[in-house]
């Protein structure tokens, strides 16, 4: 049969704008959560829906008579988060059907909805070792007076055997701005780790060093004897060498984080210390499961954990269980806004991205006075007895 353009059912462009802006500009629902540690909202902020039509559809009716979807988006997720001129201002993972994640970014009044994508993708500038895959960005603004992005650059593993057409070699590679628009591509971390993911600077200097939080691994996939969240320095970002590496947080045995864990963003400054978001992961039989928690480190001595609650933070709920990589919450972005509010930016089984709203105050009173993890179910029970005693009279 001959194909013509003439009788089709296709949705009209009026109508893709139309369904498109009405996504857009959907106004977001909390939640309070039960845990009253945070809100949650309705909606997912970001999704591949949301990504712009002309960045998907030839929208000429003699090249594209069917008005064909070409380049279409599979994902949204794991997104930097930076305020920007008064703006909720996200680098977003976006991942193509052709399974490539580059970086847009996103901005919104208000931080829980109305997200807009600026007008193109970011075209990332290459080293000499281009990268094959680029992916989850961490926005810091440092002291030095630069935004740096350290986002995972991921190129084909030169020693995988001939059959092995998935290992890769991660690192991080490292872009930095004082615009968002115009980005210098720095060399990539140099460190004594094989692959390296999660890495996120630390944004004030110490000691008149940056500050890098690493996860330093032997594979792709597997963290092997290495494993845990690092901390190293280093001199001079034009030559970044990491330096001192050492585990600040390391994965424990029958815990949230016994398989692997990693930092999110770049801790949040509090008067009682440094506010850490990070991600634990362990093994089941339905597969890995992601989950966030949070810890603390001392203003003085950044190496130091001075409190850490047992358990998760946040896990993924009800439709947050299920996308592309199910049971998995992933963030890599939070903005903490003068006023002590904290909006975590995570994303739900790499597919989509929400927003949650805290506090400080909140956060902080989580991290201080959250029981710590006694690795024994006999030390669980025990932190249940002393609660149902210090409750006595009060229920
Ligand atoms: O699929 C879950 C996550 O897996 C990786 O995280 P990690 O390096 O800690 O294992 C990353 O690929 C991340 O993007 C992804 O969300």
């Amino acid at each position: 049969m001959k194909a013509t353009a003439k009788k089709t059912s296709s949705k009209s462009i009026k109508q893709l704008y139309k369904e498109h802006i009405s996504l857009v500009i959907r106004k977001n629902i909390e939640i309070q959560h039960s845990s009253n540690l945070f809100k949650k909202y309705k909606y997912p902020i970001l999704t591949g829906a949301h990504v712009p039509l002309h960045w998907r559809y030839d929208l000429n009716k003699e090249s594209n008579p069917f008005l064909l979807e070409r380049l279409g988006i599979n994902a949204v997720f794991n997104a930097g988060a930076i305020k920007w001129q008064g703006k909720y201002v996200l680098a977003l993972r976006v991942e193509g059907k052709d399974r490539k994640s580059f970086f847009a970014i996103a901005e919104s009044e208000n931080g829980i909805d109305n997200f807009k994508f600026w007008d193109t993708p970011l075209l990332m500038p290459q080293t000499s070792n281009p990268d094959v895959n680029v992916y989850d960005i961490r926005l810091t603004l440092h002291e030095d007076g630069y935004v740096y992005g350290i986002f995972c650059t991921e190129r084909k593993d030169p020693n995988a055997e001939a059959s092995d057409t998935s290992s890769a070699i991660a690192n991080a590679g490292i872009i930095r701005s004082k615009d968002l628009l115009n980005w210098e591509r720095l060399p990539d971390l140099i460190s004594d780790s094989s692959q390296q993911r999660n890495v996120t600077l630390h944004p004030e200097f110490v000691s008149s060093k940056y500050a890098v939080y690493t996860r330093p691994q032997d594979g792709f996939i597997e963290t092997g004897a290495g494993g845990g969240i690092g901390l190293g320095y280093i001199d001079d970002m034009s030559f970044p060498k990491v330096e001192n590496e050492v585990i600040i947080n390391p994965k424990e045995y029958h815990t949230i984080y016994e398989l692997k864990n990693g930092q999110g963003p770049s801790p949040i400054k509090t008067t009682e210390g440094w506010l850490h978001l990070a991600h634990g992961v362990r093994n089941t039989a339905a597969g890995l499961r992601y989950v966030l928690y949070m810890f603390m480190t001392d203003l003085n001595n950044i190496a130091k954990v001075i409190y850490q609650p047992g358990g998760y933070f946040m896990a993924p709920d009800d439709k947050e269980i299920i996308g592309d990589v199910g049971n998995v919450l992933f963030s890599n972005g939070w903005i903490a806004d003068d006023n002590g509010d904290v909006y975590i930016y995570y994303a739900s089984s790499d597919t989509r991205m929400h927003v949650a709203k805290s506090s400080i105050p909140i956060l902080v009173d989580y991290c201080k006075n959250t029981p710590e993890d006694k690795l024994t179910s006999s030390g669980s029970v025990a932190h249940i007895l002393n609660l149902i005693e210090k409750n006595k009279g009060l229920y």
